[in-house]
């Protein structure tokens, strides 16, 4: 655990997804006046988000019961609306942290799969094409996030072509990286929401498939 914090401070220095950048094109600006500019003067997060990660800002309630993207998403945003959602991983530090926690986790949902907020854009031509963080930021598409399943290099949209069966993202904590999902697998997923006070992109949720 102390390497797993020591690795973990190290990796703030220089983590972001691409040459040491934090990715956060798009994310909408700050309504609360804070001088981080992070959404988190003021906050008051709810009891249930009792995880804290070093370096962050946020508070995290990981769900290791099993149901499927739109109920999991539902409870994420009605914990404290405007506030929180699911899970926007805005680096690899906070991607690398988010993980170590899950595996400390005695009970996990199946697969060890948890959503987390993002989506890609209906209609695309290819599977790996326009992914976003329900902040509104790019999620970049490399090996760095995305993990692998059945053998394949994720996103997938399942079979390599995209034909918008998979537009969903899916932290597998046993990875410590994304794959692209359904939202809809019978025995479900677990989830991780995240409260630091930044609403999400209504853009973005337009993405979300119906039910
Ligand atoms: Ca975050
Ligand atoms: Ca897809
Ligand atoms: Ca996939």
């Amino acid at each position: 655990m102390v390497r797993a914090i020591v690795a973990f401070v190290a990796c703030l220095c220089g983590c972001g997804f691409e040459h040491g950048q934090v990715i956060d094109a798009g994310r909408p600006e700050d309504t609360k006046g804070s001088d981080a500019g992070d959404g988190s003067v003021g906050l008051v997060c709810p009891e249930s988000y009792a995880v804290t990660l070093p370096g962050s800002t946020s508070k995290y309630r990981p769900i290791v019961s099993n149901d499927n993207f739109w109920m999991h998403d539902d409870a994420c945003n009605k914990d404290a609306p405007g506030d929180t959602h699911l899970a926007v991983i805005d680096s690899t530090a906070e991607l690398a942290a988010l993980t170590t926690v899950l595996e400390g986790s005695v009970t996990q949902p199946t697969n060890s799969w948890y959503l987390v907020g993002c989506v890609q854009a209906p209609g695309q031509s290819t599977p790996t094409a326009m992914w976003n963080w329900f902040s509104g930021a790019t999620v970049p598409i490399n090996t760095n996030i995305w993990g692998i399943y059945n053998s394949a290099q994720q996103p997938n949209d399942g079979d390599g072509i995209e034909d918008d069966v998979e537009n969903l993202c899916i932290l597998q904590s046993s990875q410590g990286k994304l794959l692209d999902g359904t939202g809809r697998n019978a025995l479900g997923y677990g989830a991780v929401c995240e409260c630091d006070g930044i609403a999400t992109d209504p853009t973005v949720r337009a993405r979300i498939p119906a039910m």
